[in-house]
């Protein structure tokens, strides 16, 4: 179906024909506004900046792009088309037609998978809300609104949902996604990672790197869900993620790019003199990767979940790509996972395949993270320089699961709690090094211009040039 923009609501589910759902849903809208104008990014929403807009799902032309103001952003509500016949693509039910409505016996379990979803990307627009003010370029600046206007857009997608098949318990979840907020001591967002201070630029890159590689890896679970409404929003949600992930790439690379130039000139590694030069030194870079990516893993849960394997006997929620699977079903089946040893390391142990589903994403995300990695170390290999920036080991730093408060190094050697807190600095940004970024972060917005701690990106958005005006700031 087109989607319709002469709606208050643009939509492509016939919402004009729902006077109801209609109505709640415009009942929501300008609450969501509010919250937009008070927890969105401060500053700049009088301005008028560069974004993309999706206006058909359509994969091969479904956005435009055009100077809006935020506030005055197109909002809507996007499925992907309907695959006509679509039949449940894992667990009991495997080969049955999908669910156009939610089955009362799966509805708690679903609800609790879209509000979780849900509650995230609200999340992020408050993690990131002061960003504009220290902006390394417009271009930056630009990409920041890009993904918070979309965040934004996929809160839309979770509460069209929750009202349109959660009834009245949907409408008050609804509400809720907008009372927690990240951070706070008494209503904080549901997710530890959410709640996570993200001050900084080179946060917000690694959040972009690895967290929102995490939504791209939930989607894909949720996009093979029996519930086809929830499939078919996060397919087309997935859509947008892939630009998410790539500010985050590219931003961590231009932030190696101009490291490296400065170690060239001054033919140095040493932090200290590099930090005098105002780069990012990459031991630093290290410790931030160590940070957002132990942070990361404790967002797949538990290694053995019981909610995950009832999740994927209902085909609720697949695994990534379940298609290249074998087996859809996983009934009787197991696999080998570590678990702790009583020595503070870790033995593999055989465990319920279906109980097990967050590890098997785990490690599908894992080894998509290593991709960026490869990439910056080939930059700094080609530079001539030794250092290799690393994943640390999934069970470092973990509050959720199994390897919860078990102290280790990044590269899993067991430690005491005393011995964990007397070297956390190398492991973990200490307070000299967020400091030391903070004082990075000067607002630079002259078209085309970068903050010295970062090289220009090698191209614009959609084609335009890297000066281009993305923000216009009169
Ligand atoms: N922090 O049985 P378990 C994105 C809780 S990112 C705090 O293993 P399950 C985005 C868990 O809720 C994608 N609590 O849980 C990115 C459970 O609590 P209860 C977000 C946590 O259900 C950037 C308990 O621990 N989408 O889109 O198997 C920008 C036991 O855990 C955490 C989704 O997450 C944590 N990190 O797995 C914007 C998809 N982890 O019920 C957006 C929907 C676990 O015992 N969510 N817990 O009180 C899910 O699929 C699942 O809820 C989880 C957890 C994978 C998160
Ligand atoms: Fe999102
Ligand atoms: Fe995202």
């Amino acid at each position: 179906m087109a989607i319709n923009y002469q709606e208050r609501i643009p939509n492509n589910v016939d919402l004009g024909n729902d006077r109801r759902l209609q109505r709640a849903l415009e009942h929501w809208q300008p609450r969501f506004l509010d919250w937009w104008r008070e927890l969105g990014p401060e500053g700049f929403q009088t301005k008028d900046v560069y974004l993309r807009t999706a206006t058909s799902v359509d994969a091969k032309g479904w956005a435009s792009f055009g100077a809006v103001k935020m506030p005055d952003y197109r909002w809507g509500i996007f499925l992907a088309d309907q695959e006509k016949d679509r039949t449940i693509g894992c667990g009991d039910d495997y080969g049955k037609p999908v669910w156009q409505q939610v089955p009362g016996e799966y509805r708690s379990i679903l609800r609790r998978l879209i509000v979780t979803q849900g509650d995230t990307e609200p999340a992020s627009v408050e993690q990131q809300r002061l960003l504009g003010l220290t902006c390394p370029s417009l271009f930056d600046l630009r990409n920041l609104f890009q993904v918070n206007v979309e965040e934004g857009r996929h809160l839309w997608a979770m509460v069209y949902l929750l009202h349109a098949y959660f009834g009245r318990d949907g409408r008050e979840e609804a509400e809720d996604l907008l009372m927690r907020h990240s951070g706070s001591e008494d209503n904080p967002r549901i997710l530890g990672t959410f709640n996570e201070p993200i001050s900084d630029w080179l946060s917000f890159f690694m959040f972009t790197y690895f967290t929102d590689r995490d939504g791209k890896y939930q989607l894909k679970c949720l996009a093979e869900s029996s519930f086809d409404p929830l499939a078919r929003t996060c397919r087309f949600m997935l859509t947008e993620e892939a630009h998410h992930m790539y500010v985050g790439e590219t931003g961590i690379s231009r932030i190696v790019k101009r490291t490296l130039e400065k170690m060239v000139e001054l033919k140095t590694d040493d932090p200290a003199i590099l930090r005098k030069s105002g780069v990012v030194d990459l031991p630093l870079l290290q410790r931030y990767v160590n940070f957002w990516f132990s942070s990361c893993m404790d967002l797949f849960g538990a290694e053995i979940s019981s909610n995950a394997a009832i999740s994927f006997a209902n085909g609720v929620k697949g695994r990534p790509d379940e298609k290249r699977f074998e087996d859809h079903i996983e009934r009787d089946t197991s696999l080998e996972i570590g678990m702790p040893d009583e020595a503070g390391g870790m033995r593999m142990e055989e465990v319920a395949v279906r109980s097990a589903m967050n590890e098997q994403v785990r490690n599908a995300y894992i080894k998509d993270c290593q991709i960026g990695l490869i990439r910056w170390n080939r930059l700094i290999k080609k530079a001539g320089f030794e250092f290799e920036l690393e994943l640390p080991v999934s069970r470092f730093r973990r509050n959720i699961g199994v390897w919860a408060a078990q102290y280790m190094t990044p590269d899993g050697k067991s430690l005491t709690a005393e011995e964990f807190t007397r070297q956390h600095d190398r492991f973990l940004p200490s307070d000299e090094d967020r400091l030391y970024v903070q004082s990075l972060m000067q607002q630079v917005t002259e078209p085309g211009k970068m903050a010295g701690w970062i090289a220009p990106p090698d191209r614009g958005i959609n084609s335009k040039p890297v000066d281009y005006e993305y923000v216009v700031l009169q």
